[in-house]
């Protein structure tokens, strides 16, 4: 259907390593359940648990291992090479990145990736308390990848409405119209892949 970008849910059983992504592909993990393990080239690791990411740039030699269950949301690119840029590995969690402005709408924002030219991509975490929706129907180039961590509500996407929960998952064309509506008694969280800082063409 023409994304650019590959969005899938990896459940890592006990003792459990991942494979490396192709030549050239960049890699962004987020933990959904459970800890993992990222241990990079140069013996370096790191412990991430729930709401922890990392992104991994394109040819970085790296291993995500696994002792107990765990659910991984990942995102993979080829990625968009520009001049000198060179997006660098990047670790965090989302409790860890600022409250970003808003102009106009009224939703929580916060974004996991450098916003600088080097990255063809950022992921954004949204929040909306039950009964807040986005304030502009959106229609935009970017196209999005979309995990509901948290609460309910409705999706419009183009003339159709989708009841969507926690665990539903959205890929967005470009140039689809999208609106979200939280309902229910519980906040909504959803992360959004949005390609980002590279000529669509
Ligand atoms: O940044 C965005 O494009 C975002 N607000 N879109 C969305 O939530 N569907
Ligand atoms: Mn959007």
């Amino acid at each position: 259907m023409g994304s650019h970008f590959v969005m899938y849910i990896a459940k890592m059983q006990d003792n459990s390593r991942s494979a490396p992504p192709p030549v050239d592909v960049e890699r962004f993990i987020f933990v959904v359940d459970g800890a993992v393990t990222l241990t990079n080239g140069s013996d370096n690791s790191h412990s991430l648990v729930v709401d922890s990411f990392a992104y991994l740039p394109p040819n970085f030699q790296h291993s995500i291992d696994s002792d107990t269950p765990a659910t991984l949301v990942v995102f993979e690119r080829r990625h968009s090479y520009l001049g000198n840029h060179v997006p660098e590995l990047t670790i965090g969690s989302t409790d860890k990145q600022q409250l970003l402005e808003t102009p106009g709408e009224i939703f929580q924002l916060r974004k996991l990736l450098p916003t600088s030219m080097a990255y063809d991509f950022n992921i954004h975490i949204m929040d909306f308390q039950p009964g807040e929706f986005l304030n502009v129907k959106e229609v935009h180039y970017n196209q999005h990848g979309l995990l509901l961590l948290e609460g309910q509500g409705i999706y419009r996407l183009g003339d159709s409405w989708h009841p969507v929960q926690a665990g539903d998952a959205i890929w967005m064309a470009p140039f689809v119209p999208q609106w979200y509506a939280a309902l229910g008694k519980s906040r909504t969280r959803y992360l959004l892949y949005k390609d980002v800082n590279r000529n669509p063409l």
